[in-house]
């Protein structure tokens, strides 16, 4: 008897029994006309070229599509200071002159230059992120996607590496509104630097970088950082050298997130997939496949605990769009062939028009020594996390204690972001031989 023969509702559940995930998917068709100018690496335009890949592969078709309800300046300053965001709302490069203090006070110059729109970019890419989150708090999906999210090194009151508004920051947020703690992970070959520095002082949230470390930007995430005072032992690094391959990341990611899982038991996960740990990325050092990148996205899936999967770093923009289209297929438990579908951006993806990339032969310099005693020193850091006793209720709801750490405001109102119907997707399709 096909599943087709049930009700929805009981498809519906039939499928979250057999492990298949209620997914929402998050996209904002503006997003990819935001440009931070010429020759600049970080190029917006790739989360459209993952978006034609997910719809001409047919994906969309088991998404919940939403166009996220447009943030406000108060959601932002939940994490941002006013200053700050004064100045994203209030600068444009017509205006620039005025601020050239101000310009280098929250150094936004070359690497996080100031481009025509970069206010609503900011509000667009973090809107995905802060709606996933209040979609899972109210438990209408079981993993959300926002692959425009991700831009983890933004301070407080500083742009960074390409980042302006921390969107990371600001989901996780949302999250602790419902949940007591709460993993951020990173595999983004940089450093997770803002998210950690958020949170370093809280255990409310544990974060988990796997980075490239040593004479790299941003010079931060040492495995000696392991957090500080009630956050101690709540930050995890793992520093890495060039070359990291698929097995090897795979033998670290498992028995590290394993361990996290054991002793921390997070109620939400936050999984920053930055593809520019993959072979051959414009900025990258490591050589993850597609396969290698994406079993870390199985692997945290698996847990069934709800995931806010968002984007990040990403340079070489065919193999980005690849890889969170691939990893759009692996939360939706759905094969996908590797002959990629004929898109609007197809020629970017010769001359083979294959969805896997080939790692190269370059040699691995992280020594199956260096992962083993990296590996075992974290453990034994993972070891020393309180466990989270039962009674520990705080900040769920209906408890009166709300922790003072963080701070936890009102649950956003009730679903207000647009839901895009697949008809009208449908009719999005520009070429008859997309699908
Ligand atoms: C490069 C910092 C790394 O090239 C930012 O590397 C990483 C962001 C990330 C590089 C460049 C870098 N910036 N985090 O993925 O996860 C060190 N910056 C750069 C900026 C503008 C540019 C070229 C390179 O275009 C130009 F202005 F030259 F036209
Ligand atoms: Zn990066």
């Amino acid at each position: 008897m096909s599943l087709a023969s049930f009700s929805p509702f009981v498809s519906s559940l039939l499928e979250r029994m057999a492990g298949k995930k209620r997914v929402s998917y998050f996209y904002d068709d503006e997003l990819g006309n935001y440009h931070y100018g010429y020759g600049h690496p970080m190029k917006p335009h790739r989360v459209r070229m993952a978006h034609k890949l997910i719809v001409t592969y047919g994906l969309y078709k088991k998404l919940e599509c939403f166009s996220p309800r447009m943030v406000t300046q108060s959601d932002l300053l939940q994490f941002h200071s006013d200053d700050y965001v004064n100045f994203l709302r209030m600068t444009t490069p017509d205006n620039m002159h005025e601020y050239l203090q101000q310009l280098q006070r929250f150094n936004v110059g070359e690497d996080c230059p100031l481009f025509d729109g970069l206010y609503e970019y900011c509000k667009i890419y973090t809107s995905g992120s802060i709606g996933g989150a209040a979609r899972l708090n109210q438990n209408k999906s079981d993993v959300v996607i926002n692959w425009s999210g991700g831009l983890h090194h933004a301070k407080k009151s500083e742009a960074s590496g390409f980042c302006y508004v921390n969107d990371c920051v600001l989901g996780i947020l949302e999250l602790l509104k419902k949940h007591q703690r709460v993993l951020y992970i990173d595999i983004d070959i940089h450093h997770g630097d803002g998210v950690e520095e958020a949170f370093y002082t809280t255990d409310r949230v544990m974060t988990c970088s796997f980075h490239k470390f040593g004479d790299y930007f941003p010079g931060t995430g040492a495995v000696s950082d392991v957090g500080y005072g009630k956050g101690k032992y709540a930050s995890v690094n793992f520093p890495l050298k060039d070359g990291m391959d698929d097995e090897a990341f795979v033998n670290i990611f498992r028995p590290v997130i394993s361990s996290i899982m054991e002793n921390y038991q997070p109620g939400a996960i936050c999984l920053q997939c930055g593809a520019d740990s993959l072979a051959g990325d414009r900025l990258g050092v490591f050589n993850l496949s597609l396969r290698g990148h994406g079993d870390c996205v199985k692997f945290v899936k698996s847990f069934g605990v709800p995931v806010l999967c968002i984007g990040g770093g990403g340079y070489t923009i065919r193999n980005v769009s690849r890889c969170w289209a691939y990893e759009t297929s692996v939360m939706l438990d759905t094969d996908v062939q590797d002959e990629l579908p004929f898109n609007e951006y197809f020629e970017y993806y010769g001359p083979d028009y294959r969805l896997h990339i080939q790692p190269s032969n370059m040699e691995n310099f992280n020594s199956h020594k260096y992962l083993e005693d990296t590996k075992f020193e974290i453990l034994e850091y993972l070891k020393r996390v309180e466990k989270p006793s039962a009674q520990i209720q705080t900040g769920q709801p209906g408890t009166t204690q709300t922790p003072k750490s963080i701070p936890v405001g009102e649950p956003r109102e009730a679903r207000p972001d647009e839901r895009v119907s697949r008809e009208e997707l449908d009719a999005r399709i520009e070429h008859p031989l997309e699908y």
